[in-house]
């Protein structure tokens, strides 16, 4: 299992990520993901199971988390975890956002979940550009037994069609406050829980932020609430461009509005995101002959 300590180099950890298509951060932050548990735990008590094969009958899903639990705010903010989705990213935008924020519950009987590729939400190939860095936080212990997450290495490299083998797929194994991190091309799905423990983890992923975000942000956390928000938190919540001029409000940027003197003046776009944008290539969506044309 491609498992590192906290304290290995960003770098390397990118480097790992890229290779295997995952990586597990064991023990990133123990604090803060006991703490979720604790203000999560009542709404978990309450949140629905799954109403399909694939959501699950024995594992239940929480939404919008972040309104829930300062922790949970913190954990989406993690300085490791960021680093690796700018590196990951910023390859294919100018910007990222947060996507999606859910709790897994598996309760004892949950049936494997079948493998898939988080960024299949969208009609681009995971061999063409990473759209989505999901990661998942043990916000209890997950091991083989409790449905550990399955990971397939190296599937964010395979053609969509090739179907993992049982011998390729294995179970994210890892102590409470670890974190598992893979790539929007890397077959993965909820383990079986056949134990008589449950297991509770946290889904948050990222991806590029000119992307239609799958779990709505600006109704999950409007203004009013998101204001009890860091800046940073703010704007990966998509209170930001996603690119120049992309997500503007009153022609400026998005951000803006959280300022009580706010008056719009003329558009205009960000130099950060303009040169972030520069630095980026433009991607062809279909493979092109010599002359620009597509096959
Ligand atoms: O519960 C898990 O471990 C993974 C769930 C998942 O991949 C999903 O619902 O997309
Ligand atoms: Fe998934």
């Amino acid at each position: 299992m491609n498992i590192v300590r906290p304290d290995l180099a960003i770098n390397e950890m990118h480097e790992r990520l890229l290779e295997h298509g995952y990586i597990i951060i064991e023990a990133l932050a123990c604090d803060l993901a006991r703490q979720t548990h604790a203000d999560l735990a009542p709404h978990i008590e309450e949140a629905p199971y799954g109403h399909d094969e694939f959501l699950g009958a024995r594992t239940k899903r929480l939404g919008g988390v972040l309104q829930k639990s300062a922790a949970a705010r913190e954990l989406v903010t993690h300085p490791t975890v960021l680093g690796l989705a700018k590196r990951i990213l910023l390859e294919y935008a100018a910007n990222f956002q947060l996507n999606f924020t859910g709790i897994m519950h598996l309760e004892p009987g949950a049936e494997a979940q079948s493998l898939h590729r988080d960024g299949d939400l969208y009609p681009i190939s995971h061999l063409g550009m990473t759209t989505l860095m999901p990661t998942m936080w043990a916000l209890s212990e997950f091991d083989r037994e409790n449905g550990g997450t399955q990971v397939v290495p190296g599937s964010h490299r395979w053609p969509h069609e090739r179907r993992a083998q049982p011998h390729e797929v294995l179970n994210a194994e890892m102590p409470q406050g670890s974190v598992l991190i893979y790539l929007g091309g890397s077959l993965h799905g909820g383990g079986a829980n056949v134990s008589n423990r449950v297991r509770t983890g946290m889904a948050l992923q990222y991806s590029l932020a000119w992307l239609r975000q799958e779990e709505n942000q600006y109704l999950a956390h409007p203004p009013e609430v998101a204001q009890e928000f860091s800046e940073e938190l703010r704007r990966l919540l998509g209170y930001d461009y996603g690119g120049p001029y992309l997500g503007f409000v009153r022609g400026d940027d998005p951000h803006r509005i959280f300022e009580s003197d706010y008056d719009g003046p003329a558009m205009r776009s960000s130099p950060d995101i303009d040169a972030a944008a520069n630095s980026i290539s433009r991607f062809a969506v279909t493979e092109l002959d010599e002359k620009g044309k597509p096959f």
